[in-house]
């Protein structure tokens, strides 16, 4: 018996998730015997930043997998802008088929891919704030624990050096990262705490002390260093009452510890963080981070699914550009650039370099015809991306 609020895999594979207008949609298609071939596209309308992560496509393929429909895509971890440099959106994924084959199936592709998206483009993000330092995801606890490992996946793959829940930490096939809870200070005491975490958890597992329990976090960061000879880091979650300035109070236990000759110990911070404080903070000597929510309820990307094209014919709702098209990538600055189906594949527009398809076929009458790279593949995709962004200074 099911006892959560959430749909079981095989309710979604059976389309239960769906909106009910695509349901009566495919019913009175079926009644009908309407039988057309349709090319639908995911395009995103209004990416809320610079760029967007695309990311969810193998979810999404484990949907459709066995359809009898064909599937195209630009490669999973892509960073593009939305549109092309002529404004022209990139349909990220394309859809062929009878579209009684897949009419159910629309929601939850968008479901996955528009979430994924936006937690790998925010944890992209963060990356980038957090320049050199560790950034860890700690974001599930404000969510529903049926989606952790999907959280922490994408927020691993979009830069994340680690992630803080079990379960994910197992799909991504790395151990589970996190300091101590304020929790067990209380139960023990600071001291007791921070010897006893040392005393029981593995050797394998650094040494950070959690110091903004009950005192001023410089005098206890320089006692838990005293206390822990192998201390790896401290651990300031100071409650946003207590903070005045974040950035003060870590660049001031920062020296504290630097003068008494514990440079080697870290600072990690963590609660209410985002992009915007992150750089101040690392300016102030942090070198962790934790971020939970900013993360696990970052702004979805808001893909929509469109049929383009009916029986090879141009067709499009107002708002949407018709018929099917091409996506090239520049082999040299990585523009991706939309073309019609009857263009020919021309040099870049931005550069002048040489450009190649980017469309990848993953299914072919719904078998899977292509490799997925694994998670540590994917996000070292993303993260060189991201180097060439900074490179370029974008
Ligand atoms: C939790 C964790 C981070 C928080 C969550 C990240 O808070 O240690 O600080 O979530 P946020 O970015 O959404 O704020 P703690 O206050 O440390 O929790 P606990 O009292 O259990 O240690």
């Amino acid at each position: 018996m099911k006892v959560f609020f959430t749909a079981k895999d095989d309710d979604i594979k059976k389309g239960l998730t769906t909106d009910i207008y695509f349901k009566r949609t495919e019913e009175i298609l079926l009644k009908k015997n309407v039988s057309k071939n349709v090319w639908a596209e995911f395009t995103a309308s209004d990416i809320p930043y610079e760029f967007a992560v695309f990311a969810g496509l193998e979810e999404a393929v484990k949907l459709l997998e066995g359809k009898e429909i064909d599937l195209w895509s630009i490669k999973e971890g892509t960073i593009f802008k939305g549109t092309d440099l002529n404004g022209i959106p990139i349909p990220v994924m394309a859809i062929e088929g009878n579209y009684v084959n897949f009419t159910i199936y629309e929601t939850p592709i968008l479901g996955f891919i528009c979430q994924a998206s936006g937690i790998a483009t925010k944890a992209a993000r963060l990356r980038i704030a957090c320049k050199d330092a560790i950034i860890l995801s700690f974001g599930i606890r404000r969510m529903h624990p049926a989606l952790a490992p999907f959280i922490d996946y994408f927020a691993y793959m979009g830069g994340c050096d680690g992630v803080s829940s079990i379960k994910g930490a197992e799909i991504i096939k790395k151990e589970p990262k996190g300091t101590m809870p304020h929790s067990l200070i209380v139960l023990l005491g600071e001291e007791n705490a921070w010897k006893s975490f040392d005393e029981i958890i593995s050797q394998d597992v650094p040494r950070i002390a959690l110091i903004d329990t009950y005192e001023d976090e410089k005098v206890t960061a320089i006692k838990a260093a005293e206390i822990l000879k192998n201390l790896d880091g401290v651990r300031l979650d100071t409650p946003s009452s207590r903070r005045g300035n974040f950035a003060k109070i870590v660049r001031e236990v920062r020296w504290e510890l630097d003068i008494r000759g514990y440079r080697n110990v870290k600072i990690f911070v963590s609660g209410g963080l985002d992009e915007e404080i992150i750089p101040e903070l690392y300016s102030a000597g942090a070198r962790g981070f934790g971020v939970g929510t900013s993360l696990s309820n970052a702004k979805t990307i808001d893909y929509a699914m469109d049929i383009v094209e009916v029986e090879g014919k141009p067709c499009a709702k107002k708002g949407k550009f018709g018929g099917k098209k091409k996506v090239l990538r520049c082999k040299n600055c990585l523009e991706l650039v939309v073309l019609k189906k009857e263009d020919k594949i021309s040099n870049c527009p931005v550069c002048g370099g040489e450009t190649e398809n980017f469309y990848f076929k993953i299914l072919e009458k719904g078998k899977l015809i292509y490799k997925f790279p694994d998670i540590d593949e994917k996000r070292k995709y993303v993260l060189e991306q991201l180097e060439r962004l900074r490179e370029s200074g974008n």
